[in-house]
């Protein structure tokens, strides 16, 4: 099997002025777009100073949630699926993002019913777990499936009833070790993360169910400091950033970012 590596590139999208009229489920506490920025800005700083390129794609002044460019698109190895959003205020957000991956490989474009956010999609190995939520529906998995497939990538569906994304509650923590947020996702879907030899490892926090494995290195959400500590006593290099404004929108670490992987290896 390939190995699991830190990605050759990615991309990231700036956050926009209108940010704070972002899609979220929390719309008491209002959003800060300075923050928001400034936090923005030290996620891609601190991944640059790991040695990774990121391609930061301009905000588009019409779509407050574009910095979440994760849900624009999924990529497999030399090839990108363009996705169709689920939420049809960002399907506007696709292009751009399309264009930029396209420097590099074939874009494939999902269409109509096809819906599908990158949020509800998790690379590990040769599975491929895709979350079923409200953003993400049967056909948009069955045209992902068949892109996979041709990668010799195995699609796993995953129903996601609380939340917004699959990775809102999972995400991996290195290429065997999947951390979650106790009681979101069903026992079945924990028994097909282990049949896939994934170790389970559970959040303290909430926001730690969402962390950015960039090699060796974790990116863990400020909000999840005990999360941080876990994995800290298990070995991982965590780095700790502050995404407090990002969480408002619902939105986490891996939602920020595309990983592009080098070629022969696989990340998340
Ligand atoms: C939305 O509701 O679509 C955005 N406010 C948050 C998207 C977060 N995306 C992600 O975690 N992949």
């Amino acid at each position: 099997m390939a190995p699991f590596a830190r990605p050759a590139r990615m991309l990231a999208r700036s956050v926009s002025d209108v940010f704070a009229r972002c899609l979220r489920s929390d719309l008491a506490t209002p959003l800060d777009v300075a923050l928001a920025k400034r936090q923005h800005a030290a996620y891609v700083a601190l991944i640059r100073d790991l040695g990774i390129d990121v391609e930061l794609l301009p905000a588009d002044e019409d779509h407050p949630d574009c910095c979440f460019v994760e849900d624009t698109a999924v990529v497999l190895g030399s090839r990108a699926v363009a996705t169709r959003p689920g939420a049809p205020t960002r399907e506007g957000e696709v292009g751009p993002v399309a264009t930029a991956l396209a420097a590099r490989g074939p874009v494939e474009r999902m269409a109509p019913p096809a819906t599908l956010d990158g949020g509800d999609v998790l690379r590990a190995g040769e599975h491929l777990f895709v979350g079923l939520s409200g953003r993400t529906n049967a056909a948009g998995r069955d045209v992902l499936a068949r892109i996979a497939a041709g990668e010799g990538i195995t699609v796993v569906s995953i129903p996601v009833g609380q939340g917004l994304h699959l990775k809102s509650a999972c995400s991996l923590v290195d290429g065997r070790t999947l951390v979650f947020a106790p009681g979101v996702l069903g026992d079945e879907a924990l028994a097909s993360f282990r049949a896939a030899g994934l170790e389970l490892v559970a959040a303290i926090e909430p926001e730690g169910a969402n962390v950015l494995a960039l090699g060796d290195v974790v990116l863990a959400s400020a909000a999840a400091p005990e999360t941080a500590r876990v994995l800290r006593a298990r070995g991982h290099d965590v780095r700790s950033v502050d995404v407090g404004q990002m969480h408002a929108a619902d939105g986490a670490l891996t939602c920020l970012s595309l990983r592009v992987p080098s070629p022969g290896a696989w990340c998340t």
